[in-house]
């Protein structure tokens, strides 16, 4: 072929190519899964080393510092000497996979149920923790928030610095549903 030919096909196959990789591109959208679905793992737990629903982990004394899998003991002291256990590790080194930011109460004035978190929870209702928490204290100098709904909706409780909350107050007792570390 001679210059202008293949300067012809030349365009042809370009636009072919691009409509190839447009559809392409498309295609993949349509099979990508929907995105909450793919950035939340399946969380597991245990209490006392025997497997439980994640819905009953709001039933103890939790921590998640092998997330997805979730950690219970039936007492306190119990779960401090646990979480004692990590040492230098989650509730000691800002940094790494996962730090605590915050421990969250059922009751106020840090008693009753209470889970270490370090992960972030888009539905609080996954690990039965919706609508309890009634105090917290921020940990390792993290930044966090609490939020009325599921997915980070609604009323938002920002805290940072280590800020100790001995009752959240009436309004927000009892309220959020989804929790997360924040910048
Ligand atoms: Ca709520």
């Amino acid at each position: 072929m001679n210059a202008e030919q293949f300067d012809e096909e030349w365009a042809v196959f370009r636009r072919s190519s691009v409509s190839f990789l447009i559809g392409l591109v498309f295609l993949g959208q349509l099979m990508a899964p929907a995105p909450t679905a793919a950035s939340e793992p399946t969380l597991s737990a245990d209490m006392g080393g025997h497997a439980i629903p994640a819905i009953q982990v709001g039933q103890y004394y939790c921590h998640d510092f092998d997330y997805p899998r979730i950690h219970c003991f039936p007492t306190d002291a119990r779960l401090e000497q646990a979480v004692a256990a990590y040492g230098a590790g989650p509730l000691a080194t800002p940094g790494s996979a996962s730090v605590a930011y915050v421990r969250v109460f059922q009751d106020a004035s840090f008693s009753g149920n209470s889970m270490y978190i370090s992960a972030d929870y888009p539905d609080l209702d996954s690990i039965g923790w919706n609508d309890k928490i009634s105090s917290f204290y921020g940990l390792n100098n993290l930044a966090g928030a609490f939020y009325q709904n599921a997915y980070y909706t609604g009323l938002v409780y920002s805290f940072c610095c280590n800020t100790q909350v001995t009752y959240v107050g009436n309004v927000y007792n009892d309220m959020f549903s989804s929790v997360q570390h924040t910048p």
